[in-house]
């Protein structure tokens, strides 16, 4: 009998043994091996990570010679996005348009701009970051870069904007990230589709010689930069090259260490972009977040990221026009920016200055607003994160050790906020107070009866006399859950 039960044992064993082996076989013919996958990024653990994690709001400007147009040229509208204007079809375009747009730089000389100014009032808005059009797809260069003519040097205004924009913004503690378009119309290396002859081969290696130079004299002229911001990177051509991608992101990081790139850069071998073949992010966050915001925490798993946003639905440089689209307002931004951090985001506020180099006057108001509330509120945003709880009706969530925030923007008709705690949280609410003024607010813990509830409830009770048009925040401290919502007896059914 014994013999018997130790054969079983050895063949069950066995057995159990070519399962796993067929598993992890699976797994490694599942694996596709790849060199240039996202073997160097994601889930960073260092100084500089640490501090993107802990931005919360950020600022975006769009700035070129786009702006002088502004969207709209000779009397006619151009129909898409501003900064993209040089792209007018010929059917609609006014005359000769390429030409006129290539010569915008000449007349380029933006007298109001005060890179002080923006820095002081990107401050006041509260933002921690901000991300800097180097160059967009028309490969003006905002910086007096070597490999071209076509730059700010040979405009009227002459003078370095990237270094004006670099110190001014340091200066007011405010960490810089350039952006830099891939696309590059002006260059004559430069094409979408892969090249295929000899000659086109060599005409883009220029193109890529020229990429590798300007990124690496960024990296040079403003050392205090923290990332690059690519953009652009979507054309067949760039795609195809991700041996000389993979290369340069290496040299890049090399000679700037602590650099934040996100996953817009480059494509592994098989032409994957943000998340290589084997689904792995290929950067330090997920950079696919533009004019959209994630629905839960789940579709993240675990990646960082941030969101850009427009303040109108998708202009990014200056357009003239504000008048026939929704603009968004301080509170619908101050509304994403919860969204963003209640899930471990960063948001970006997009902001296009003119053809002078003023920042329009309802950005201003925009930006004051969400100032305001920020001067108030940011305890609840800087270095917050998401709270491991569900979505509360009334708002959103943000965490920091033992201090949950409810930033309330439905307030309830009855004055009681009724959080509801999931029971495996293994915390529970001690005190509720408003983060503006500290007043103690009242808070019952609650049994509504609710058979085999997982929750524990706390109502939490506004003071009928608050008044208020913003959305405010409540502090919620957390302790060691103290017992149970005992239920009163499940009823046998
Ligand atoms: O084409 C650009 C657009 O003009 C703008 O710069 C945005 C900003 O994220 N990026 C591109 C579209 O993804």
């Amino acid at each position: 009998m014994k013999k018997l039960k130790a054969i079983l044992s050895s063949v069950l064993i066995g057995v159990a043994s070519l399962t796993l082996n067929a598993q992890s076989s699976t797994l490694k013919t599942d694996t596709i091996p790849l060199k240039y996958g996202a073997h160097r990024t994601g889930n960073r653990t260092d100084a500089e990570m640490e501090r993107w994690r802990s931005y919360g709001l950020g600022q975006f400007i769009h700035w070129g010679v786009y702006a002088i147009p502004g969207g709209q040229w000779a009397g006619k509208t151009y129909g898409g996005a501003a900064e993209w204007i040089r792209s007018w079809s010929k059917a609609t375009a006014p005359e000769n348009w390429t030409n006129t747009y290539d010569n915008f730089y000449k007349q380029f000389n933006p007298t109001s701009f005060d890179a002080k100014a923006w820095a002081k009032q990107a401050k006041q808005m509260g933002a921690k970051y901000v991300i800097f059009t180097t160059k967009h797809h028309d490969g003006f260069c905002l910086w007096p870069s070597k490999y071209t003519d076509y730059t700010i040097k040979n405009s009227p205004y002459k003078k370095d904007i990237v270094k004006e924009v670099v110190d001014a913004y340091n200066a007011e503690g405010i960490d810089v990230y350039l952006y830099f378009s891939i696309i590059d119309w002006n260059h004559k290396g430069y094409r979408s589709a892969a090249p295929k002859t000899a000659e086109e081969i060599a005409s883009y290696e220029t193109f890529k010689k020229f990429t590798r130079n300007q990124l690496l004299e960024l990296l040079k002229n403003y050392p205090t930069v923290k990332g690059l911001w690519f953009d652009g990177s979507w054309d067949q051509a760039w795609i195809k090259e991700a041996a000389y991608t993979d290369e340069l992101e290496k040299e890049l990081r090399k000679v700037h260490p602590g650099l934040i790139i996100g996953s817009r850069f480059r494509a592994d071998e098989n032409g994957k972009r943000h998340f290589d073949s084997n689904g792995k992010m290929m950067g330090d966050y997920e950079q696919g977040w533009e004019r959209k915001l994630p629905a839960s925490i789940e579709v993240l798993k675990g990646r960082d990221w941030d969101c850009v946003m427009t303040i109108p639905p998708n202009q990014w440089g200056y357009n003239a026009d504000w008048k026939s689209s929704y603009i968004k307002t301080d509170d619908d931004l101050i509304q994403m920016l919860l969204h963003s951090v209640s899930l471990n985001g960063n948001l970006v506020i997009n902001f296009g200055p003119d053809g002078k180099g003023a920042i329009r006057p309802e950005e201003g108001a925009i930006a004051a607003g969400i100032g305001e509330w920020m001067q108030q509120n940011a305890e609840a945003i800087y270095g917050a994160k998401y709270a491991g709880l569900p979505k509360p009706e009334y708002g959103y969530y943000t965490l920091k050790g033992n201090q949950l925030y409810l930033t309330v923007f439905n307030r309830p008709v009855n004055n009681q906020l009724r959080l509801a705690i999931p029971q495996s949280y293994g915390k529970g609410i001690q005190k509720a107070y408003f983060l503006v003024g500290g007043q103690a607010l009242k808070i019952k813990k609650t049994n509504i009866g609710i058979d085999r509830d997982s929750n524990t409830y706390f109502d939490v009770t506004l003071p009928a006399d608050f008044k208020t048009e913003k959305p405010f925040v409540v502090v919620l401290d957390l302790g060691e859950s103290n017992g149970n919502n005992k239920n009163y007896g499940d009823a046998k059914t």
